[in-house]
């Protein structure tokens, strides 16, 4: 395929004003009439893509066009020299029932469903397809009444009504102009739960959640966390649903998690349904944070969009921004400001699981990249979690009000609009009175940059010099890094910080903007050697180096008043002690646990001012992915070696401590979603974690009482997977065996139900390999290939979330890895690609299993029909 690069970018000849759709729906011979109102905006032809469409007619100002051309992307249509203007209609069919891609117009569960972000809308009707044309949409649908009962599109219903034959129709207008990326149309058989709600400005909108039959007494998490979001929006932002009707529609068969056409979100079920005996308190946090995200995107993507996809971060990384900031403030509200430092632990915890080995690896790129040959595979971690972490130093950088100030100016000026990424940074800039030219460097250059760290103290002075070095991966210009940092005393009370030449102060954490390559900081009036807490909140996205001996991790994780830090200091200690263990099992060893470490763990353990759910995140290991890019060369199976050795370890030494926390922390009484439960609930599973590792049989029998008893999914859930990655296979095939009698049925709770078992751990050497229980697995009735959740489910869990297990010695791992590429590749290529990208980073993996997978890759390559998506990973990655 061919490289589309960011500079060459050009406004199209001609744009569309207003389109009036008019859909005859059916499984598999849809007819979609398009009449457009076409304007001239430069000198060229009318610009037309389409995708696998049959045309049936196409005419201009109502005669049948005469010069078109065909293209690689559509069609071509000269008009005259002297015309301005132009009506053009197109009629074209298509087949949903054939649509196995899921982008475009598909048939899911009896139902009709559209994607059209980025490039679907082409594969519906002619049009030019990009995000910078935006026009008024009007969209009739007319379908069989008993099929498909409910006919929904984008913005206000304006007309409805039966038609001849048992058909009906249904006629929408959205009042706003919108790129076709943001076109929906669902016509299902649904039901629908509704609320009524008033905004600020005191207009009264309807609020519709629409699920399958039989699942409404699951939709009300998703109702309750949308009118939370637009309280938000209103006090934080003063933006305000704009829209008279805001709907939400589930969808089981869906590439990825929501989307956020205007007035008509899609969503894929998983974010939208829960209750407490199918979903888990992480379920119900993620379906929040994804309605969050999908309302939000109303202002930031909708009513202002990109103009063109190198600008996605523009709508991706200030939204994903926002949605963190209103998870924060809805945790913080219920459960106080450690929940909110837990919730920053977790995304930054994403950041470094997958956007740190991304941005380390061959698809490594800026958050506005520069070229692309498949747009799909730049929905990345680097254009949504790096870009949030970009607009985050923004808002450190310029404060609440100034963030705030700046988007207010962006809005003004921008409204309605198709813009870039610097018309965003100039609207902060410009608001805030402030030069933010440097900053616009962490738009264009990729890869982790490092922050070196070196501390000196000088007794006699009372001095302590730090010295700050930033260290970019191309070695491109100096970046503007914010750095919070503070100074921790001997007796772990944070000191105060006098830069030199400054009044003696009372400020503990401070805000320092490095904008050279080095910056020298000397703080007075030291009495004692500190220990400096750097990057505190992580406060940019930089990799921290800093020499601190085990001692030193161990006083901060005791100390630091920062609990990002604090977490920080914690994860560091393991990641060396896994690191050495690793070591020593790759060399054929018995794995040692530094008794140091013992007891810095168990202090955080027995640290009862700590809120439960602190002590779950900072009591869990760094993720196996995020470790691996720490090892060098990665060698997942000495890597699971030592994490076994270490998890048995800490059950074991801390059998009591753990059995006698799980006793005191149970929640009584019905369950309900709350930050406090919630991490009891997180705590206590962890526990069951280690207590199962180490085959404790207390431990055991209470998880296997809790996998199989009354209980919600929470419990349930985390007693399953405390119990299937354990030495206790005999109570783990009957949790499993009881799970899969209770939720047969339910798509959703099975999705679980495969994932543990493709992500289990191997405990002992006799144990079923997960790949022969995957391949298994494959014939259960539940499973199904045409599944995007089940793909991610079963091959997904097995591919990212079990190294071990996946790339095995003998190859086996990365052979299924090919034939299911080779199989996914033909039916859905979005969701092959993100498979395919799994042994990216294959060059990192010890000599043997290098050649292996390299050979894998090679041999996918050979096959002509691979999908561009794919190729263009499969390419990168060989390099
Ligand atoms: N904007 C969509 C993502 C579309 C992905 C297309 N391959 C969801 C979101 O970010 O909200
Ligand atoms: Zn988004």
């Amino acid at each position: 395929a061919p490289t589309i690069r960011r500079t060459d970018y050009q406004p199209l000849a001609w744009t569309v004003e207003a389109v009036d759709l008019y859909f005859t729906l059916d499984a598999t011979a849809t007819v979609v009439r398009n009449r457009m109102r076409c304007r001239r905006q430069g000198t060229g032809p009318l610009v037309l893509m389409a995708e696998g469409l049959e045309r049936l007619s196409l005419t201009i100002d109502g005669a049948p066009a005469e010069t078109v051309r065909e293209t690689d992307t559509g069609l071509e249509i000269d008009l005259p020299d002297d015309a301005d203007e132009a009506v053009v209609e197109v009629v074209t069919r298509c087949d949903p029932s054939a649509n196995t891609e899921l982008s475009g117009l598909y048939h899911s569960g009896g139902g009709l469903y559209t994607q059209c972000e980025a490039e679907g809308f082409r594969r519906i009707t002619a049009y030019p397809d990009r995000p910078d044309v935006m026009a008024r949409f009007t969209v009739t649908l007319e379908a069989d009444k008993a099929a498909f009962p409910v006919l929904l599109s984008n913005g206000n219903l304006v007309d409805s009504g039966d038609l001849a034959d048992g058909r009906h129709f249904a006629k929408w207008d959205d009042p706003f102009l919108k790129p076709s990326y943001l076109f929906a149309l669902v016509a299902a058989d649904l039901v629908v739960l509704e609320r009524r709600e008033t905004t600020r400005s005191g207009r009264e909108v309807l609020l519709q959640v629409w699920v399958e039959d039989g699942n409404l007494d699951r939709a009300g998490h998703a109702m309750d966390s949308l009118v939370h979001s637009m309280r938000w929006d209103e006090a934080t932002f003063g933006l305000e649903l704009d829209l008279d009707r805001y709907m939400i529609v589930a969808v089981s068969d869906f590439n990825m998690g929501a989307m956020e056409n205007k007035g008509l979100n899609l969503f894929n079920a998983k974010f939208v349904l829960a209750k407490p005996e199918t979903a888990t308190d992480v379920d119900y946090e993620h379906i929040e944070s994804v309605v969050a995200h999908e309302y939000f995107h109303n202002w930031t993507g909708n009513r202002v969009t990109c103009r063109d996809w190198f600008q996605l971060t523009l709508k991706e990384g200030l939204t994903v921004f926002r949605d963190q900031q209103f998870s924060a403030d809805m945790l913080a509200a219920a459960g106080g400001e450690s929940a909110r430092a837990v919730k920053r632990i977790e995304d930054v915890r994403v950041l470094r699981t997958a956007q740190f080995p991304e941005d380390a690896g061959p698809m490594a790129h800026p958050i506005r990249p520069d070229e692309y040959q498949a747009i799909d595979n730049f929905y990345t971690a680097t254009v949504y979690e790096k870009g949030a972490e970009v607009i985050r130093m923004l808002h450190t950088l310029l404060g609440a009000e100034g963030f705030r100030n700046g988007m207010d100016l962006y809005f003004s000026y921008h409204d309605g609009q198709a813009v870039t990424c610097d018309d965003f940074v100039e609207a902060m800039s410009e608001a805030n009175g402030v030069d933010l030219d440097q900053f616009m460097r962490w738009y264009s250059q990729r890869g982790t940059p490092r922050l070196r760290a070196e501390g000196r103290f000088d007794a006699a002075a009372r001095q302590y010099t730090l010295t700050l070095t930033q260290v970019r991966p191309d070695g491109d210009a100096p970046l503007h890094i914010p750095v919070a940092l503070g100074l921790i005393g001997p007796k772990g009370a944070d000191l105060p910080l006098t830069l030199a030449g400054e009044a003696v102060g009372t400020v503990t954490t401070r805000l320092v903007e490095l904008k050279d390559t080095t910056t020298t900081l000397v703080f007075e009036g030291i009495d004692a050697e500190p220990v400096p807490s750097l990057l505190r909140g992580f406060s940019a996205p930089v990799i921290l180096e800093l020499e601190e001996d085990d001692r030193r991790l161990a006083f901060r994780m005791a100390h630091d008043s920062d609990p990002f830090n604090r977490w920080d200091a914690a994860q560091r200690y393991m990641l060396r002690v896994i690191l050495a263990m690793s070591a020593d099992a790759a060399k054929g060893e018995l794995p040692q646990v530094p008794e140091p470490f013992m007891s810095a763990f168990g202090a955080l353990l027995h640290n009862e001012k700590l809120d439960p759910a602190y002590r779950a995140v900072a009591l869990t290991l760094p993720a196996e992915a995020y470790l691996l890019e720490q090892m060098s060369p990665a060698d997942p199976v000495a890597l699971r070696r030592a994490l076994i050795v270490l998890m048995r370890h800490l059950g074991e030494r801390l059998a009591d401590s753990w059995l006698g926390l799980d006793t005191r922390l149970a929640v009584a009484g019905d369950y309900r979603y709350h930050p406090a439960d919630a991490g009891r609930r997180a705590l206590r599973s962890l526990g069951l974690r280690y207590l199962c590792a180490a085959g404790v049989s207390q431990g055991v029998e209470r998880a296997l009482a809790r996998a199989t008893g009354e209980s919600h999914m929470t419990d349930r859930f985390g007693a399953l997977a405390a119990l299937v990655n354990s030495p206790a296979s005999a109570e783990a095939a009957i949790a499993l065996a009881d799970f899969e009698r209770r939720f047969a049925k339910d798509a959703l709770v099975m999705d679980k139900w495969f994932a543990i078992q493709a992500g289990a751990w191997r405990w002992i050497d006799s144990a079923q390999p997960a790949l022969a229980r995957i391949e298994a697995l494959m014939g259960h009735p539940a499973f199904s290939l045409s599944n995007p959740n089940k793909i991610y489910a079963l091959f997904g869990a097995y591919f990212r979330a079990n190294p071990a297990e996946f790339h095995r010695a003998d190859g086996a791992g990365y052979r299924f890895w090919a034939d299911r590429i080779r199989d996914l590749n033909g039916r859905n290529p979005q969701v092959a690609s993100r498979m395919a990208r799994v042994l990216e980073n294959w060059r990192r993996l010890t000599p043997a299993l290098q050649s292996a997978a390299q050979a894998q890759i090679k041999a996918l390559l050979a096959d002509k029909a691979l999908s561009a998506d794919v190729r263009e990973v499969l390419e990168k990655a060989l390099g």
